[in-house]
């Protein structure tokens, strides 16, 4: 077997594991990744000549390639992702589960020389900063170029994960293999106690970046829970007021609410001197520190983003981001090799060729950029990248932020009574689907913190954990919930959202700082509209700014109902406590 690559390790645990991996699937080379830029080149040549990278206009996009994934591997698999722990009881109602021994039994077949006539790539890998306590090395092997590549950007990949290792045998053990990326064979397996995660049979992203999903949150939540911190599926962000105080604020909403584009906002005009810094966009593992405050890093080192919507408009700052050394994922490609997607700012141009490789004109009647096409880009690109994300200490979070897309009912900010009430906003998130996905329009969908799909174990221990924290926090932070997608009668969305949101930001802050005043709802607490900033708000009226905190208490009749819902599936450990708070708000009510 040949060996190839710089970044061979000397410890003991992980060389004998990879060994075994190695008798298992027989690679005819196994590639020890340094991730080095001599690697790094080197990797994308091998790509190019392979066909899974093309690289794009140079000029335009240096150091930028393009991917199109197999059509019928576009997306994250939910149906196909298995949490494996021995009883069935601890994974809860909303995760598919299987036997560990049984499991390990079908995969092992399933990867049985599964690397025959292929390169095996040894990724190891460190989520967070080096030398932080809270990060996690992980050691991905894969067969697939693209992955290695995309590891690379998406976190510390190679000689700098292996030093934090240094001797220990605490790392997560990835297997990845695309098979023949046959859905029949593909599946997305965490064995938690084991601190293991094997994905098979898929080539995209979130099935196949294991530091992301699979370790960041289910298995980081798994170890959370026992070790008494949190992962979760927020983004973080440094908000740096003109007298240069700064406040950090970490904030989960469901797919489709623009996690990225706020994470990555740019404070308006009238804001002048303000400064929003990014931490993360989408992971954030916290742990209390010794001052009693809430301290969160960003375990990852990129963006793994949603191109179609994505322009200068909307997000600059990630139009910048990815004017280099980015990897693109079934967008469209343009004559002049560079990229489109839906909702760039200009039309495409003549000749655009869609994200299955076929000629696309608008006609076509069909998207040229997969609605789920990505882009993967190093964060270091990031203008406003918060130098903070190297600390290993992390950043003190100040406010937690709640948020759903909500056509209705829920208003565009207000903040919960205390941290257990905070818990129950966060339990009761949900948001409307946009397409035509299952369910149809204006359904809303429960989505526990955002992380219905990507907590490691039940959604009702889940909140029993964050329920816990409290005691362990001497300074919780302050809880939120928002909502910038609320409509008028004509169907027309009442705020102007991206960079105005930070006058909701402004006055998250405040309240964090003990400067703006509130008043009492049954929701919680909802700004006196004299402490909202709506200056240089054209167009904007008291009246629309009282339309979007507006109760309704005839549709707040019905949410509670509807939030119920998910609650009862989750009865068996649903925390007594989220019973309660559930009595008090229809109390209030
Ligand atoms: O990302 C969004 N944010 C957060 C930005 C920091 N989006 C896009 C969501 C899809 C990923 C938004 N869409 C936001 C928002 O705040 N708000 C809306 C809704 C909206 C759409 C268009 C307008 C206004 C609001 N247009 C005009 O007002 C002209
Ligand atoms: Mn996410």
């Amino acid at each position: 077997m040949k060996e190839l690559g710089n970044g061979k390790p000397s410890n003991k645990a992980l060389l004998e594991w990879i060994e075994e991996q190695i008798e298992l699937c027989q690679p005819d080379a196994v590639y020890w990744l340094d991730g080095s830029d001599e690697e790094d080149l080197e990797l994308k040549r091998i790509a190019v000549e392979q066909g899974v990278l093309i690289p794009l206009n140079q000029e335009k996009r240096p150091g930028c390639y393009y991917h199109r994934s197999n059509p019928n591997d576009v997306a994250r698999v939910e149906n196909l992702t298995f949490i494996c722990t021995p009883g069935e009881e601890e994974v809860g109602p909303t995760n598919n589960w299987a036997p560990p021994e049984e499991m390990y039994a079908k995969l092992r077949n399933l990867a049985s020389g599964c690397m025959k006539g292929r390169t095996m790539y040894v990724a190891p890998y460190l989520m967070g900063p080096l030398g932080s306590d809270l990060s996690m090395v992980g050691v991905e092997l894969t067969d697939s170029v693209y992955v290695a590549l995309n590891m690379r950007i998406m976190s510390r990949m190679g000689k700098v994960a292996l030093e934090h290792l240094g001797d220990s045998d605490h790392f997560n053990k990835g297997l990845h293999s695309t098979l023949d990326l046959s859905p029949d064979r593909r599946f997305i397996c965490h064995f938690p106690q084991d601190n293991t995660i094997i994905s098979l049979g898929s080539g995209y992203g979130g099935n196949v970046l294991l530091g992301k999903k699979c370790l960041g949150l289910r298995i980081a939540s798994y170890l959370g829970r026992r070790e008494g911190w949190m992962a979760e599926h927020m983004l973080i962000l440094g908000v740096e007021s003109p007298e240069g105080e700064k406040t950090y604020v970490a904030a989960a909403f469901p797919s489709a609410c623009g996690k990225t584009n706020f994470a990555m906002l740019i404070p308006p005009a009238k804001y002048k001197g303000w400064k929003i810094w990014t931490v993360g966009d989408d992971i954030s593992w916290m742990k209390p520190g010794s001052d009693g405050r809430l301290y969160a890093i960003n375990p990852e080192a990129g963006y793994f983003g949603v191109a179609p919507g994505t322009n200068y408009k909307s997000n600059p700052n990630a139009m910048k981001t990815i004017q280099k050394d980015t990897i693109f994922t079934n967008v469209a490609l343009t004559p002049d090799g560079d990229v489109w997607w839906e909702g760039m700012d200009d039309p495409a141009p003549q000749g655009t060729i869609d994200w299955k490789g076929n000629p696309w004109s608008p006609e076509s009647g069909e998207k040229a950029a997969h609605p789920n096409s990505r882009f993967t880009a190093p964060m270091a690109n990031n203008p406003d990248l918060a130098p903070e994300v190297n600390d290993p200490e992390g950043v003190p979070i100040s406010a937690i932020i709640f948020g759903g897309r909500r056509a209705t009912t829920i208003p565009l900010v207000f903040q919960a009574f205390n941290w257990i009430h905070g818990v129950f906003i966060g339990a009761t998130v949900g948001s409307e689907m946009t397409a035509a996905a299952v369910g149809g329009m204006g359904q809303v969908r429960r989505d526990p913190m955002a992380m219905l799909p990507f907590c490691g174990y039940d959604m009702g221990d889940y909140f029993a954990h964050w329920l816990s924290m409290r005691h362990k926090i001497q300074f919780p932070p302050r809880i939120f919930h928002v909502n910038w997608f609320r409509k008028d009668e004509e169907g027309k969305f009442i705020w102007p959202g991206y960079g105005e949101n930070m006058r909701v930001l402004k006055w998250i802050i405040d309240r964090c700082r003990g400067r703006s005043n509130a008043h009492e709802t049954p929701l919680g607490w909802i700004p006196d509209s004299a402490d909202f900033d709506l200056e240089g708000l054209q167009g904007f009226t008291r009246d629309q700014f009282d339309e979007l905190q507006n109760i309704d208490l005839q549709a707040w009749k019905k949410e509670v109902i509807s939030q119920d819902e998910l609650f009862m599936k989750l009865y068996p450990h649903l925390p007594k406590e989220m019973i309660f708070q559930r009595e008090l708000l229809i109390s209030r009510l």
